[in-house]
């Protein structure tokens, strides 16, 4: 029996672990522009990490056919009446598509068309999301713990944080009255 590439995941808290898996983190300065608040944004110690990502990426970045996985961590939290959230992507080729699945935690997908038009579906442990091709996808942490979820994508999807840098998601999850909405732009 083959092990070699062999990894394992936490399903309880989504942790994968392998000598081949790699880890990235974002702290607020890497999402300078993503909140709307930017006082509140500013008041905010620019070094805290809001997620981490771990990769297990089998073959190389941008080969046809095969396929990615990892985990997501968001950190509890708001930016103003933000929920801490990843930066979110179109993938860089267009029509490749993409799995969510939650780990722990409670939060919201936010889906945006190309044509702009966005909802939202609620994250919850073991909560299976199918992100289409052409979509943009974001995901806030709207609990008071640790969200994770797993991902499994295409090798060759790419991410394409531009066109979201540029114009943004046509809505944004707030919290009002204590509770996740998500509303348009404008
Ligand atoms: C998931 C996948 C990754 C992505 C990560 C963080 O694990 O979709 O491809 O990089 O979430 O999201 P983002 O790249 O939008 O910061
Ligand atoms: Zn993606």
């Amino acid at each position: 029996m083959q092990t070699g590439e062999l990894i394992s995941v936490n399903f309880d808290s989504g942790v994968l672990n392998g000598a081949h898996v790699l880890e990235s983190a974002r702290t607020l300065r890497d999402l300078e522009g993503v909140f709307r608040d930017e006082a509140a944004y500013r008041a905010m110690d620019p070094s805290k990490v809001i997620y981490r990502t771990q990769f297990f990426l089998p073959v190389p970045e941008g080969l046809e056919g095969g396929l990615f996985w990892g985990t997501t961590f968001i950190e509890p939290g708001r930016v103003g009446d933000e929920y801490f959230m990843t930066k979110g992507h179109f993938h860089a080729k267009r029509d490749r598509s993409e799995y969510y699945v939650t780990a722990a935690g409670s939060g919201a997908l936010i889906l945006m068309a190309e044509d702009g038009a966005t909802h939202a579906q609620f994250m919850t442990p073991g909560s299976v999301h199918y992100i289409p091709g052409h979509t943009a996808h974001r995901v806030a942490n709207t609990g008071d713990t640790r969200l994770s979820f797993l991902a499994c994508w295409p090798s060759d999807a790419g991410h394409d944080y531009q066109t979201i840098a540029e114009h943004g998601f046509s809505a944004r999850l707030r919290c009002i009255d204590g509770k996740p909405e998500l509303v348009a732009e404008r």
